[in-house]
């Protein structure tokens, strides 16, 4: 083994050690007008791994993403009107997330990192949500599994 060789090997394991190799960002539009509907996250349910982070991109504008209260396991998030977000998502369970000025018309989304252990509050917490959130966040909850 030659010198040049080894020390690359060296490098690529320090490499592994410094970044996590399956960290990935995956991304969620803010839209007026998707295929599910008027107002929504797409998509609105999103199944990622611990240590992923999720984009939230302002494809139209006048919208933010921000979590509803009672449906995190940790730390929440609140991002501005026409801002985008990256959120890093460390915590295992579910994260139940809102448009602000369009909960009510159903512009709600739900992320599920691991395995969704808050189900039982988040459940309860997606029970106050006004008209249309209330019932898509029902349909988001039940594909948490
Ligand atoms: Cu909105």
């Amino acid at each position: 083994m030659t010198f040049a060789f080894r020390a690359a090997l060296a490098a690529s394991a320090i490499a592994l050690v410094a970044v996590p190799a399956s960290a990935k960002q995956h991304q969620v539009k803010m839209l007026n007008n998707g295929a599910s509907g008027l107002m929504v996250f797409e998509p609105a349910f999103l199944k990622v791994a611990p240590g992923d982070s999720v984009k939230f991109l302002a494809t139209q504008k006048g919208h933010n993403a921000e979590i509803v209260a009672g449906m995190t396991p940790g730390p929440g998030f609140k991002g501005k009107i026409n801002e985008e977000i990256v959120v890093t998502f460390s915590k295992e369970g579910l994260y139940g997330y809102k448009c602000l000025p369009h909960t009510g018309m159903g512009m709600v989304g739900l992320v599920q990192v691991g395995k969704p252990v808050n189900k039982g509050s988040a459940t309860a917490a997606a029970a106050k949500l006004p008209g249309l959130g209330k019932k898509r966040m029902t349909a988001l909850l039940a594909q948490a599994k």
